[in-house]
């Protein structure tokens, strides 16, 4: 196989396309973001003085769309005959047509002018949208011949550019586009490819990373499960942003509070109810589990006898409470907390139950048959069964 490089700056535009092909090939490639400042060393470096620039074997080639095209053809996103080159080829011209109306003003630096050619692409983008639209529907949900081409892979790598240029999503309006974009990403090489990175720090327990670590298990989202000492911790614990873990680390930006990123986690990944009534209820589930950890970390943390006799009690009394509803709503609702569905909600419990037993030393859904019987159900999700399988053994 060939080594690939490709060079371009460190932004997705007339790069993009030429990552989607490459990740829909299955080929490795070197993804080399060059920084601004380095631009003028390397301009004289290319071929005619402009990026992207593929090196196959270490021989330059510059033009996006040749790029494109050669390797589609490599990996059967070039149409079938002739006739069906030719009309992807048609189809991606347009696309950049439609770029280079936007291109014209955004990067129009005299305001007068600007405006002007706003005025001319606010007219002519809509006019080529309606004929990509109807083009996607006329040909099976695909720009060409009804299969998949390097044009649809162009249209949806460049749309995010296209979009930045324009102030707003071009595509909103044109059902057929959106749905043209929704299964470019889901092509499963591109998908992988696109996923962004997640990095978790907490420490080497259970603890409040736990349900995001759940969430993020069964969603099948690789992460770095970075778990820190409590003697490591006082030389981290300024760069986290509210001073405290966990930590959710997305493509290098940081996301604090818990509870907040399991909820970004589970709306990502369909766990989070599908309807906003659905989604409230699931939040509600989850508060009233919290409330219960929140009396059974202080009493667990307390270390004066009278304070930590009185948190015993309120333990004592919120303990039956909380778990008798819950299991209630378990058996009401058709195994599951919400709806008959896995939810974040029910991980949220298996995780954090598995810790009050830990803490308070008996297990607490003995007595909750509903509850157990979930928290069973949840331990043998394939994913969650491997990594309960390999997770560190921890005191909770
Ligand atoms: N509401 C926050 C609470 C985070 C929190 O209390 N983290 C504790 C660990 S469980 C922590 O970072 N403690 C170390 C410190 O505050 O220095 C969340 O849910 O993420």
């Amino acid at each position: 196989m060939p080594t690939y490089k490709l060079t371009y700056f460190p932004v997705r535009a007339l790069g993009e396309p030429i990552r989607f092909l490459l990740s829909y090939a299955e080929i490795p490639f070197e993804d080399d973001r060059f920084d601004r400042e380095d631009w003028p060393k390397i301009k004289p470096t290319t071929p005619y003085g402009q990026v992207p620039v593929l090196e196959v074997d270490g021989k330059k080639v510059a033009q996006s769309s040749a790029i494109s095209r050669y390797l589609a053809k490599q990996c059967g996103l070039a149409g079938k005959d002739d006739w069906e080159a030719l009309l992807i080829d048609a189809t991606v011209d347009t696309i950049h047509d439609v770029r280079a109306k936007l291109a014209a003003f955004h990067y129009e630096e005299d305001e007068t002018y600007k405006a002007t050619k706003r005025k001319v692409a606010d007219e002519v983008v809509p006019f080529y949208l309606e004929r990509l639209d109807a083009q996607v529907k006329d040909n099976g949900g695909y720009f060409v011949g009804g299969a998949l081409s390097w044009a649809d892979l162009t249209f949806v790598a460049i749309l995010d550019y296209l979009n930045f240029m324009n102030g707003s999503d071009l595509i909103e309006k044109y059902e057929n586009l959106k749905q043209l974009k929704e299964k470019v990403l889901n092509v499963p090489a591109i998908k992988t490819w696109k996923m962004p990175t997640y990095k978790l720090t907490y420490f080497n327990i259970t603890g409040l990373a736990e349900p995001i670590r759940y969430i993020l298990h069964q969603s099948g989202i690789k992460f770095e499960d970075r778990r820190l000492t409590f003697e490591e911790w006082p030389q981290y614990k300024n760069d986290m942003p509210l001073g405290q873990v966990p930590v959710l680390e997305i493509d290098g930006k940081p996301h604090p509070q818990s509870r907040a990123v399991c909820r970004l986690l589970a709306r990502q990944n369909n766990l989070a109810g599908s309807s906003n009534e659905e989604s409230y209820t699931i939040d509600a589930v989850v508060d009233t589990i919290d409330d219960l950890r929140q009396a059974i970390s202080q009493y667990h943390w307390e270390k004066e006898p009278a304070a930590k006799e009185k948190l015993k009690a309120n333990v004592d009394t919120k303990l039956p409470f909380i778990l008798q509803k819950l299991n209630a709503r378990v058996q009401k609702e058709g195994g599951y907390f919400v709806n008959g569905k896995l939810s974040w909600a029910d991980l949220f419990y298996t995780a954090v139950s598995e810790m009050f037993s830990g803490l308070l030393e008996t297990d607490v859904n003995k007595d909750y048959p509903e509850l157990k019987k979930l928290v069973e159900k949840v331990r043998s999700l394939p994913n969650i069964k491997a990594y309960l399988e390999s997770r560190p053994k921890t005191a909770f």
